[in-house]
């Protein structure tokens, strides 16, 4: 093993071996101070020529930032070390991988470069411990949301990223060569996740990357972001929004309880509070708040700037980050919502808006095959595209479900001011790399 443990580990009185990357270097003449970093965090290495004798004290004189080495030595106790009141006399040192010299971008935080610099240079960003957080936070909140479905009997299913069919209708998908046919890369799992449900299985989730040609410079949008999918049979709508708030109230309790998240969420002075019970109002009742605010409206859909408004107004009022908005017009939602038996122009919809920003979309789905065809010769479009409609006639139970974007979620959990941050590789109109 190249490693005895990893540097959060470390305490006093023991011999230690560590492996992780120059993070910096301090050259006093007898003494070498170096910070160690590894995927756990940062320590401080004392090398004295008196201890380690010549050849160790060469070589470490002879470090580069980010080279990556493996250390040996004794950890001792020292209230002016750095980090965690402990550090390392080197006894043994060997450079595994060289590091080329200066470094694209600085990654300890004193020299600032633009997010896109940082995006071109991804990698080597994530050496900052506070930029890998975010990833390391993300992994966490993903595994507490699986673990709070798979509790509940849901199962996870894998669907297929390649299909013959604008699942989400709009535009904004991706034409690609499939041999000589044209295909699409998904928008969502949405058409699969519903369809499988007529098999008998009654609770599925999907987490995968998904595919929007979205051609604008937001802060909030991604041309390729992490999909979080559950579909179940469901009664109603309300199944579901139990389901939702139950995921989410899981993964904030976990997280809040996290050792590791404490420290986290402590040193960038963020909250994760959770609401007793999430508020909920229609998006007729919505507008009437946002007029109320001073704030414009559209008739079919929440703008951008209505959701933030909608959110401020119940960070004061009800004491919540979180608000959910139901019942959207037809005019705006996907064909495969059901709608209102008297209302037919609304349907049985809902998005989730937490600080400012709309982070799932779902319903109640239409399970009736009649009614499903009409709803897509509603919307204009031909029937014929849609090969999933042919599992509706085969005893489809009533389902619903939603969706949420990962990086959305993450971002507005820890208050990154653009998704990009939370995309390990983003893609943008203008970025294809790394
Ligand atoms: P929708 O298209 O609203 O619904 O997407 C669901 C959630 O996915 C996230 N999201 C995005 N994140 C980053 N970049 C984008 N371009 C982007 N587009 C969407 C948002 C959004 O709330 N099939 C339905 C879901 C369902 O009904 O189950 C759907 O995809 O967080």
């Amino acid at each position: 093993m190249l490693r005895s443990k990893y540097i959060s580990e470390v305490k006093a009185g023991e011999k230690v071996k560590l492996a992780g990357h120059v993070y910096e270097i301090r050259d006093l003449g007898k003494l070498v101070f170096v910070i160690l970093r590894d995927v756990s965090g940062l320590i401080q290495l004392v090398a004295n020529k008196k201890d380690c004798g010549d050849e160790v004290f060469k070589k470490v004189k002879n470090l580069t930032k980010e080279d990556f080495v493996v250390v040996e030595g004794e950890a001792v106790a020292n209230e002016k070390a750095p980090y965690r009141k402990v550090e390392v006399l080197i006894k043994k040192l060997e450079v595994i991988a060289e590091s080329d010299s200066p470094q694209p971008i600085d990654v300890s935080g004193k020299i600032e470069s633009t997010l896109d610099k940082r995006l071109d240079w991804r990698f080597i960003d994530m050496k900052n411990p506070d930029v890998l957080a975010i990833f390391i936070f993300q992994s966490k909140l993903v595994g507490f949301m699986e673990e709070f479905l798979r509790r509940n009997r849901f199962v996870r299913i894998f669907t297929s990223r390649i299909t013959n069919a604008a699942t989400e209708g709009g535009a904004d998908y991706f034409p690609i060569m499939y041999f000589n046919k044209e295909a699409f890369l998904a928008q969502s799992p949405q058409l699969y996740k519903e369809s499988v449900l007529v098999s008998g299985i009654d609770r599925v989730y999907d987490v995968g990357m998904v595919y929007r040609a979205e051609p604008h410079h937001t802060t909030r949008h991604l041309c390729e972001y992490v999909s979080f999918d559950v579909e179940m049979v469901s009664e109603s709508m309300r199944d579901v929004l139990e389901i939702q708030e139950g995921v989410l109230r899981y993964a904030f309790e976990k997280l809040n309880k996290d050792e590791w998240v404490k420290e986290m969420l402590e040193k960038r002075n963020i909250q994760l509070p959770f609401p007793k019970k999430i508020p909920e109002v229609s998006f007729e009742e919505a507008n009437e708040i946002l007029k109320g605010a001073g704030a414009e409206v559209e008739e079919h859909d929440l703008t951008p700037e209505g959701e933030r408004k909608l959110c401020e107004y119940f960070t004061k009022e009800h004491d919540s980050e979180f608000v959910l908005v139901h019942s959207f017009p037809f005019a705006k939602k996907p064909f495969y919502l059901m709608r209102y038996k008297d209302r037919p122009e609304i349907t049985h919809s809902f998005d989730l808006l937490y600080r400012g920003l709309e982070i799932t979309s779902g319903g109640q789905r239409e399970h009736r095959y009649e009614e499903r065809v009409k709803n897509i010769r509603d919307k204009g479009m031909a029937v014929e595209q849609f090969d999933h409609l042919r599992f509706f006639k085969y005893g489809m139970p009533p389902h619903g479900g939603f969706g949420l974007g990962i990086e959305r979620l993450t971002a507005q959990m820890l208050k990154l001011k653009n998704v990009r941050e939370a995309s390990l590789t983003p893609r943008d109109p203008d970025r294809l790399v790394p």
